[in-house]
């Protein structure tokens, strides 16, 4: 056990050790950045600070006659509800631009300039044709790859007002008609994005249920994105299958140069992994055993679930990576990359390196990743970093020996392969049929981020040892999945130590069949954030085989330690597709009762889906797991009295 005092806002045994370094060096983190930071201005807590124009900010006091509204005249209401959608602009923004570059990258494969990029999974990038409209027969793959992609780039900014074709081929029929009701089923994701920054300024929309409607939009946009990034992304380098690695900071290693991928867009990370075993002869002839290649955040993710790279942090645990003295090499693309990972940088001997023109950071190396030049500026990444090894300081040599074993890899394809070994027929009635069963008792989802608002990885891990021991089936996905990797819960470990006795029966049948080459896990990884998508195609499939609507599938989700607006914009579109949310960190919702109530009850009236707010994990435990049972008895309530009549589930529904 760790030999940490306690007093660490972490439950990551590693992250303890390397805090109590950074202790005792002097070294400052986010986690005492955050306590400097207090208190925290309650205005902007709560919602009511307004900065939308610069006759603010103006700071709302519901009780003070005067300042009860914003110089224009703004209600909290009209202030808390553009806020709040501005960040879902943001993260449907980083998302899509995301999806657009790996759209872009594969139009450049089809049309024949990215060479170092090639058409991986012939399979995936038929079956998305096929999903979409675009024909096959007789035609080349590159010229099926540009067609999907020029579709795909339509979904950006097409004027006519059909919704999204990566939005309507993925929900059910159900949803397509309450999105089209709603009016919130967007038609170009740019649009949507551009029409909500209009929507929210000054003197546009004043209405608080209007502007909540504007950002369910843009979350769908989000979800379009989202969609497209993952398709697109499985068709350029594989779609994930099981993977079996490590987690943690001791996947380290002193003996080789350490080189992390760190970001989210994988167009470069998955070109270093290919650099970095290129590069294996260089690396040895400057005195290094090798190479070794780990991961943070999603853009780790992303290759640990298709090239089995070890992960060895999240959001939270970023900037201890450095404090290894072992790392040799920071290479970062976009979003969720703290900046204070420079400070540290200068204290030892790492090189930060920048890739993308939209994010630098002052005093790093910035080495711009072109998709026309992809592995010479991969070589180049790499080669810095073998120069770089020579600077390593042995005597700041640290590495905590914490390390868990890792079974990852389950996109959604992955997951019905091995649903498939017990019922090829029909993979996703495995999983359907166990609940139905009641062996387990629905679908538990985990995604976002850390929050120094939180113990970081605590609410995530509290939350599935408790849902686990309900068997409840977990899958999980970005900074969540990472705290699970280096926890254990992504290994048998994980299912030994915290499954309910029917979560284990499901489990082991899988595994009897399975066909890997080590036991399954307790949580189910489905990849990086942006493969959100991949958790909404599960329960889209499950929906569908059931024949009810996902507002009736015993399917939760959660952000136990969301930070993002990213994690702000996959609750809304989470919620709209009719599962309920529970998010761990309260969003500055509370300066409304109105717009608190929309996201809390009303939503849940239009939609079926709504947000559950508890900072207290095992409180917000025993509330998913309520959900889910409530929804589970419905069901089989409902599954039996169709037996009885011969009818569907769906007719009894309707009934
Ligand atoms: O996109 S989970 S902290 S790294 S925002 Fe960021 Fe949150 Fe992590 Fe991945 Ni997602
Ligand atoms: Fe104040 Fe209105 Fe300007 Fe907001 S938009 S800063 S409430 S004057």
């Amino acid at each position: 056990m760790s030999t940490a005092p306690t007093g660490h806002r972490t439950v990551d045994l590693a992250a303890r050790e390397m805090l109590d370094l950074a202790e005792a060096a002097k070294l400052t983190t986010s986690f005492d950045r955050y306590k400097a930071q207090q208190p925290q201005c309650k205005f902007g807590q709560t919602g009511i600070c307004c900065r939308i124009c610069i006759q603010g900010p103006c700071r709302i006091i519901p009780t003070k006659p005067g300042q009860d509204k914003g110089i224009c005249g703004a209600s909290a209401f009209t202030i808390v509800a553009r806020n709040i959608v501005r960040m879902m602009a943001g993260g449907a923004s980083a998302h899509s631009d995301h999806a657009r570059e790996i759209a872009l990258t594969l139009l450049a494969v089809g049309e024949g300039h990215a060479p170092d990029f090639k058409i991986t999974d012939i399979k995936k990038l038929m079956a998305v044709a096929k999903r979409v409209g675009v024909p096959t027969e007789g035609r080349t793959n590159e010229e099926v790859a540009k067609d999907v992609a020029l579709l795909a780039l339509a979904d950006f900014g097409k004027y006519n007002n059909e919704p999204c074709t990566w939005l309507s081929t993925n929900i059910t029929e159900e949803r397509k008609v309450k999105f089209r009701h709603t009016g919130i089923a967007p038609s170009a994701i740019d649009r949507s994005v551009v029409q909500l920054l209009h929507q929210t300024h000054v003197g546009t929309d004043a209405d608080p249920v209007n502007i909540i409607f504007g950002g369910l939009k843009a979350a769908l946009a989000d979800l379009t994105g989202e969609h497209i990034a993952t398709d697109l992304t499985d068709v350029l380098f594989g779609t994930p299958t099981a993977v079996i690695t490590d987690a943690n900071l001791g996947a380290l290693d002193k003996e080789k140069i350490n080189i992390a991928v760190h970001g989210h867009n994988p167009l470069l990370s998955q070109m270093v992994v290919y650099a970095a075993r290129e590069l294996e002869g260089e690396a040895k002839a400057a005195g290094a055993q090798g190479i070794n290649l780990v991961g943070i955040c999603c853009t780790g993710n992303e290759v640990l679930m298709r090239e089995g790279v070890p992960s060895v942090a999240n959001f939270g645990s970023q900037e201890l990576v450095i404090m290894t003295g072992v790392l040799d090499s920071m290479v970062m693309d976009v979003q969720c990359i703290a900046p204070g990972v420079k400070d540290l940088c200068n204290c030892f001997h790492t090189q930060l390196v920048t890739t993308s023109n939209i994010s630098k950071i002052p005093g790093s190396v910035h080495i711009e990743f072109n998709e026309a030049t992809a592995m010479d500026d991969a070589r180049k990444i790499v080669r810095l970093a073998i120069k770089q090894y020579a600077k390593r300081n042995p005597a700041l040599v640290k590495i905590p020996l914490y390390k868990k074993q890792v079974v990852g890899g389950f996109s959604f394809e992955a997951m019905t392969d091995l649903f498939a070994k017990l019922c090829p027929e029909n993979p996703i009635s495995v999983l359907t049929d166990a609940i139905l069963a009641g062996e387990i008792k629905g679908v538990a989802a985990f995604a976002g981020c850390n929050n120094q608002k939180t113990i970081h990885d605590d609410a995530t891990l509290t939350i599935a040892r408790e849902l686990a021991a309900k068997d409840v089936f977990l899958v999980s996905t970005g900074c969540a999945a990472g705290a699970f990797a280096k926890a254990g819960f992504l290994s048998s470990e994980g299912v030994e130590q915290f499954a309910g006795p029917g979560l284990k029966k499901f489990i082991k049948r899988l595994e009897e069949n399975s066909g890997l080459k080590a036991n399954l896990p307790l949580v189910y990884h489905m990849g990086s954030c942006v493969d959100n998508s991949r958790v909404a195609t599960l329960w889209t499939a499950m929906a569908n085989n059931l024949k009810i609507p996902v507002a009736q599938l015993p399917f939760v989700a959660t952000a136990p330690e969301a930070m993002s607006e990213k994690a702000v914009v996959i609750g809304s579109w989470v919620i709209s597709s009719g599962i309920p949310c529970h998010v761990g960190v309260l969003p500055p919702l509370e300066g409304s009762d109105l717009v608190y109530g929309v996201t809390t009850r009303i939503a849940k009236d239009v939609f079926g889906g709504y947000f559950i707010f508890e900072t207290d994990p095992v409180k917000a435990a025993a509330q998913l797991y309520e959900r889910l049972e409530n929804r589970a008895w419905k069901l089989r309530i409902y599954a039996d009295t169709a037996a009885k009549y011969q009818s569907t589930p769906a007719m009894a529904f309707e009934g």
